[in-house]
């Protein structure tokens, strides 16, 4: 086992890796910018290095200065957390070349899921159900043209480099194809560098279902069940849940054993999630996310694991040492992520933070970085802080939510809590009857897709 982990990360999910080092008996190293030298995350880990200014691309994604950071501690491992270089497969390799183990998937498995062309075709090599498209890139008009006809409209036009929504557009229609298709194609250039798109048959009122899997190095894999996160607004998740609201136990094992396999047949390591559309009962694969995810509490929290001890574990080259059949699911879980935002506006309210009470008691945790009299910088993500909450039922669990919503005191700087309040009294939410579409519509604000 390691005996010193640096974590390239900040604010809760640094936090959250450190927590789970010290419980293996790990020592930590935490790196942090200028503007985070009061951070938790600093203060609590073992150690502490600066590693630059407080712009990201000059600190957090400094890959010269981590891997120093790491050389001068002595650290064995470096563990990415999400976001920032988590998924750089450049990264994982100069972390391997450096001598240190990358605690995530192998460089190639990075790579091939960052492209989303190879990832889809990895997917359907592997028996997984794929959303019906064209098979690889579309070059030309002419060739879009024939492949919406084939598949039938509506359809989508996404960036093979894509994420987050950017380099995507409808297309309802001939007429509208060949302008959303190079739309499509520009975005792309301009987000990522690369205009390869594809195209899919666009989903009209999907939900967001995940598969969690974890993999150690012998060949053993398992899946966590699946995370529903179709409450979003511009591809930003609001509140995640597990088990998902929409399905059943027979359609959970099968297509977790689907997902099972084709992680086996891929050699894949570590922690990942298995993106679906889901939709009249059917799941339709549409990415892969080779991190550890924002979400990831609310599988902890019905299957009783820590992802990131598990993470680490086999990262070292331990056994997963349990079968799937070995894994109970118990419950339900919810998780709001507050961010330092208007409710309404959604503009970031960074500032420090006053008066600060989090609820607590059976069931409920809280994982964040903040404290009182701690100042927001403005550099990085909005995200404050993560309430997850587990009931023995759906229904237990959202009573155990209203009540924690209410405890709740962020003084000193506006944040979303009010939002969550209002969707857990919404008689929609309430019975899980909501697609991708539904929280646009709830916070009354639009958007074209
Ligand atoms: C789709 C889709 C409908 N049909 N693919 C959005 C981000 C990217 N990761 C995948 N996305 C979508 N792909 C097909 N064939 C609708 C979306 C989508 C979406 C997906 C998940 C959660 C929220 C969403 C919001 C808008 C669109």
């Amino acid at each position: 086992m390691f005996e010193k982990v640096l974590i390239a990360n900040r604010g809760e999910i640094a936090l959250r890796i450190h927590r789970a080092c010290k419980e293996m008996g790990i020592r930590t190293v935490a790196v942090h910018s200028t503007a985070d030298a009061d951070a938790m995350h600093a203060r609590l880990a073992d150690e502490a290095v600066c590693i630059g200014p407080a712009q990201a691309k000059d600190s957090y994604l400094n890959v010269a200065a981590i891997l120093s950071a790491a050389d001068i501690t002595g650290a064995d491992a470096i563990h990415p957390g999400y976001g920032f270089l988590s998924e750089n497969a450049d990264f994982a390799s100069m972390v391997e070349e450096h001598g240190f183990t990358f605690i995530g998937p192998s460089p190639d498995h990075i790579t091939m899921m960052g492209d989303k062309i190879a990832a889809k075709n990895a997917a359907m090599e592997t028996g997984i159900p794929v959303v019906p498209g064209s098979d690889g890139a579309v070059v030309s008009h002419d060739e879009a043209l024939k492949i919406a006809k084939d598949i039938g409209y509506p359809v989508l036009i996404k960036a093979s480099a894509g994420g987050g929504g950017r380099g995507m557009k409808v297309a309802q229609n001939e007429k509208e194809l060949l302008e959303a298709w190079q739309f499509a194609r520009s975005e792309a250039k301009a987000a990522f560098g690369n205009d390869e798109v594809y195209m899919e048959k666009y989903l009209q009122k999907p939900r967001h279902i995940e598969i969690q899997i974890l993999a150690d190095l012998h060949g053993n894999v398992v899946h966590l069940g699946e995370r529903d996160c179709s409450l979003q607004r511009r591809h930003q998740k609001l509140l995640e849940e597990a088990p998902s609201p929409a399905l059943n136990w027979s359609q959970r094992n099968e297509i977790g054993e689907i997902a099972c396999n084709a992680m086996r047949k891929l050699g894949y390591r570590s922690v990942g999630t298995i993106e679906f559309l889901y939709e009249n009962g059917e799941f339709f694969f549409i990415e892969m996310n080779t991190r550890l995810q924002v979400e990831h509490p609310v599988t902890e929290m019905i299957c009783g694991l820590d992802l990131v001890r598990e993470m680490i574990r086999v990262s070292s080259g331990a056994p997963l040492g349990y079968t799937q059949e070995s894994l109970r699911f118990s419950g339900h879980a919810i998780e709001c992520r507050i961010n330092a935002e208007d409710p309404e506006t959604f503009l970031p309210s960074p500032g420090v933070v006053g008066d600060y009470h989090t609820p607590g008691g059976l069931g409920v945790r809280v994982d964040s970085a903040i404290y009182s009299g701690y100042r927001i910088p403005p550099y990085y993500d909005s995200m404050v802080g993560k309430l997850i909450v587990h009931g023995a039922n759906r229904n237990e669990c959202l009573m155990r939510l209203r009540r924690c919503l209410g405890e709740y005191v962020i003084d000193g700087i506006r944040t979303t809590i009010p939002l969550h309040q209002r969707l857990v009294d919404n008689p929609e939410f309430i019975n899980g009857d909501y697609d991708i579409h539904w929280l646009e519509n709830f916070v009354g604000m639009d958007q074209s897709l």
